[in-house]
């Protein structure tokens, strides 16, 4: 039993740094991973205008393995959870180098990205890694330097422009934006950092804030989940006790959680929570098993990479494992290896407390979301407080004004707002429900140059937008200059 653990752990260590050949073209009997025809990792998922969601990843490859050789995105849809759509490569390092060569003695890779819709615009955040390679690969001596950039495009699936190749003021990898529900946007990333992001969405507003999250085991991969008025940071945490060959399932053992702390702030200090996601591979009930071991091959501690969303009711962990090339390199008859992981999504459920339980892994996958809801609910006739009618849509130059909408479904979830900014002035204008100081779901930072931006077109995401509902559209405008506002739609309700 003893020499059989010590070949184990043998197996596992050598595994996981040996690169297999991916050689089984049989296809994969699984639902998880959701991406089977190449290996995709580091997904980041939203809800998009269009209603679908849409999740950009990193991509592994089958020759190379190793992080160095991350250097391209692709984006998916799906408007179920189940079915995804590869939109193909939509940002590669040559289109950050601007030419096709690395700098002498340097090798660039992009690892984990993000991407948020704003405005009219998609922005795309992902982290810049540059390996100095003056000390070879000696990870101890070896130099890297790591930064968050920016690239935008009109549209998900197009190819993305780089607008910012290194926003000033940050370092790190694993770049994850959150815009909360008063508009304001922010970027985290690296080890603990957190930022509010200026208008424009490609510069940091002021300077990086630290932030307190109390495990001694947070590592990198933020993501930012708001929920029922509670700040979720979720992240990789590292666990770094080296495997005992004579113990090797010691909970102490080298691993990669995912935990997550929650705070009534978007920047913290965040109360420790608890874990989102155990170590890939673990707590999976069903499918194949080690042979000889009562966990699956795929059982691995290196990474674990989480992005979140709702979508109708229930949220999802996006998370990645290696089950795919595992399959493809062993048919499951041997230990993994960490060379191509895959995206895979399970969801997320909540004690009453609030308190996460951790995911189940599953094989199976989630069940498929279907929506009958249209896609947009038409707003007529609001009652009018503090603002008038024209022919053209609704003015006001009161310091506080409210439109009321009454008796709107908003079934199982409408994610977007709109209106035509027909004239514009400094103002806000939130979106609540119920009333005036009801649940704020959204809102739009109106400036002069709002009718112009986006064709005049302003748009917010609205978050826990569901059930039947007066909607109140409050106008704050301090300065009192007249505002004109027209066509207020609430859409994203079903896929387009
Ligand atoms: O995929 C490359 C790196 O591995 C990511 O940036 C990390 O979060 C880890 O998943």
């Amino acid at each position: 039993m003893r020499f059989k653990m010590i070949a184990l752990a043998l197996m596992v260590c050598i595994g996981a740094m040996a690169q297999k050949k991916n050689w089984n073209t049989k296809p994969y009997p699984y639902n998880n991973p959701v991406v089977k025809h190449m290996y995709t990792a580091d997904a980041a998922p939203h809800v998009m205008p269009d209603g679908r969601v849409w999740m950009v990843t990193s991509v592994d490859h089958e020759e190379g393995g190793n992080y160095a050789t991350m250097h391209s995105y692709h984006t998916f849809s799906s408007t179920d959870m189940v079915n995804w759509t590869d939109h193909g490569e939509v940002l590669s390092v040559w289109d950050v180098l601007g030419d096709d060569k690395e700098p002498e003695g340097e090798d660039w890779a992009l690892w984990a990205p993000d991407m948020i819709y704003r405005n009219g615009k998609y922005y795309l955040y992902f982290p810049v890694r540059i390996l100095h390679k003056d000390h070879g690969y000696d990870e101890k001596k070896r130099k890297t330097e790591s930064y968050i950039a920016v690239a935008v495009a009109d549209a998900p699936d197009q190819r993305f422009k780089v607008i910012n190749p290194k926003i000033e003021g940050t370092r790190g990898i694993d770049p994850a934006v959150f815009i909360d529900d008063d508009d304001q946007p922010y970027l985290y990333y690296g080890s603990h950092y957190g930022a509010k992001l200026k208008e424009n969405m490609y510069e940091l507003d002021g300077k990086p804030v630290h932030m307190k999250v109390d495990d001694e085991h947070f590592m990198e991969a933020i993501w930012m989940n708001k929920r029922e008025g509670k700040y979720y940071v979720s992240y990789h945490a590292h666990y770094g006790k080296p495997i005992d060959p004579e113990n090797p399932d010691d909970p102490n053992r080298l691993k990669s959680l995912l935990n997550y702390g929650v705070s009534d702030n978007p920047l913290g200090p965040f109360k420790y929570g608890g874990t989102l996601n155990y170590e890939l591979g673990v707590n999976v009930n069903e499918g194949p098993k080690l042979p000889g071991y009562d966990y699956v091959p795929w059982r691995l501690y290196q990474s674990n990479h989480g992005g979140i969303v709702e979508y109708h009711g229930k949220e999802y962990l996006f998370y990645h494992t290696s089950a795919l090339s595992s399959w493809r390199q062993d048919e499951f008859k041997g230990p993994g290896t960490w060379t191509q992981r895959s995206v895979c999504i399970d969801e997320i459920k909540y004690k009453p407390d609030g308190t996460i339980v951790p995911v189940q892994q599953t094989l199976t996958g989630v069940e498929k979301v279907e929506e009958k809801q249209a896609f947009e609910i038409q707003l007529n006739d609001a009652e009018l407080q503090g603002a008038k009618r024209d022919r053209k849509g609704i003015v006001s130059n009161a310091k506080k004004a409210c439109l009321l909408f009454d008796d709107v479904d908003l079934g199982s979830g409408y994610y977007y707002f709109g209106c035509k900014v027909k004239q514009a002035a400094n103002a806000k204008v939130e979106v609540r429900l119920d009333h005036m100081e009801g649940l704020l779901l959204g809102a739009l930072s109106l400036s002069p140059e709002s009718s112009t931006i986006n064709k005049g077109i302003a748009e917010t995401f609205l978050r826990g937008a569901k059930g039947k509902h007066t909607l109140c559209i409050v106008i704050l405008n301090e300065e009192e200059n007249e505002i004109k506002l027209s066509d207020f739609r609430v859409f994203a309700g079903n896929a387009n």
